[in-house]
């Protein structure tokens, strides 16, 4: 289908997310597109099939390197994002470990934010070390403390934002900006803001990477990743770090309920981030929390970038309940319609403690000097009714409340 519409004005987000690249003519008229579940690709001659080796000819010859249904997810995803490509992986960790393993050399140098989900985290520290990567953890709060870390061998800047777990953001611009000028990569994980709140290529990144087992999909019934970029780096990844070295390619049916999971992903953020904003709002008024993080907030330290980088603050809310470590396990028991899971994204709300479930990863002493303590709890929002959201969670935060002016008294 045509990218924009017969007054050439550019399709809307929505639009382009159910239709982009696809036309029933081009089979027998199926509304939906069919899954092409198949993992070879026949070809007319030895000669033909020598050519598509060779690069000589254009098609699909085998389901690690491409598969029609894969490419129509990934020629939606390049357009949701504003890249000229994208690649469908099996994971979000295949996609970050894919890109970045064709990224980086021995003796090259990445500069990583302090705060990334947990196993990113220790895919940095334990995984590109192993093979002569250095690993420098910047504050990227502050972009210009990113232009105080480069050296010669810096090669990657990588960052999420807003981050797992804690909802600290970069200004994407300011630290493309300065990757730029240094002739630096600059990677940014989306999987919180989906492209429906944030395009960081807009913004000057070289390369977006997702986890679509969160929002992309949206039912939590899958896991698949997604790297967006230029022709020439998505090129690379695929014959390099996806052929060759992680080998993380999606399964045709992901790619088949990742699409139906995009055609409601701009009406799904827009419930995610209105009962988030209500919720964010009841736990901040609420005595028993002591603080809460998230991006629609006035008390959020980053709310001005806030308001600029991200269409809608998000589904995903952070907070610090009064008293300890404890208080939080009975509080996550206390719940009943909320679920105790990790993960996000999902039609289901979720709870989970970071400290000892996404970010157990970390050591003690890591988690302390990157931000994340052991008193945090992540609440991922989703799209029950609101009320009966806040009523659960009303519940459990009044029983934590009793405990705390208990513990105080005794
Ligand atoms: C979680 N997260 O937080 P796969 N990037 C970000 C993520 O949050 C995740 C991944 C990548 C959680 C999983 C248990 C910002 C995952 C990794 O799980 O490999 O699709 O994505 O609860």
């Amino acid at each position: 289908m045509k990218s924009k519409n017969d007054n050439q004005a550019p399709l809307g987000f929505a639009t382009r997310a159910i239709h982009d690249g696809y036309d029933p003519t081009s089979a027998e008229g199926a509304l939906v597109p069919p899954v092409h579940m198949t993992s070879t690709f026949t070809f007319e001659t030895a000669e033909q099939g020598a050519a598509l080796f060779a690069g000589e000819e254009d098609g699909h010859f085998y389901t690690r390197i491409s598969n029609p249904t894969l490419s129509l997810l990934e020629l939606r995803m390049a357009s949701l994002e504003g890249a000229e490509a994208a690649m469908a992986t099996a994971s979000g960790m295949g996609a970050i470990t894919s890109t970045l393993w064709t990224l980086l050399e021995q003796g090259d140098e990445i500069l990583v934010d302090k705060t990334l989900y947990g196993c990113t985290f220790s895919y940095f520290q334990h995984g590109l070390t192993k093979f002569g990567v250095t690993i420098k953890h910047v504050d990227m709060r502050e972009p210009e403390n990113v232009r105080d870390a480069i050296t010669n061998n810096t090669k990657v800047i990588y960052f999420e934002t807003p981050a797992n777990p804690n909802m600290r953001l970069v200004e994407i611009g300011a630290v493309a900006q300065i990757a730029k000028e240094n002739g630096i990569i600059t990677v940014v994980d989306n999987t919180y803001a989906t492209p429906y709140l944030t395009r960081p290529i807009s913004w000057g990144a070289d390369i977006v990477v997702h986890s679509a087992t969160k929002y992309l999909g949206g039912h939590g019934d899958l896991v698949a990743g997604i790297i967006a970029g230029s022709q020439e780096m998505i090129d690379r990844i695929r014959l390099e770090g996806v052929k060759d070295m992680t080998g993380a390619v999606m399964a045709p049916l992901t790619a088949f309920q990742i699409m139906r999971g995009l055609k409601t992903l701009e009406i799904r953020m827009d419930r995610h981030c209105s009962s988030a904003e209500l919720v964010a709002q009841q736990l901040e008024d609420h005595p028993a929390v002591k603080k809460v993080y998230f991006p629609g907030l006035k008390s959020f330290e980053q709310y001005g970038l806030a308001k600029r980088q991200m269409a809608k603050p998000g589904g995903m809310i952070a907070f610090e309940l009064e008293g300890e470590l404890a208080t939080g396990t009975k509080f996550m028991n206390d719940l009943n319609l909320i679920k105790r899971a990790v993960s996000l994204g999902d039609v289901d709300t979720l709870v989970q403690h970071p400290a000892s479930m996404t970010h157990s990863t970390y050591t003690p002493e890591e988690r302390a000097e990157h931000g994340i303590s052991d008193t945090l709890m992540r609440l991922s929002i989703g799209l029950e009714t609101p009320d009966d959201i806040m009523t659960d969670l009303k519940y459990a935060l009044d029983r934590a409340l009793t405990r705390t002016r208990d513990n105080k008294v005794a």
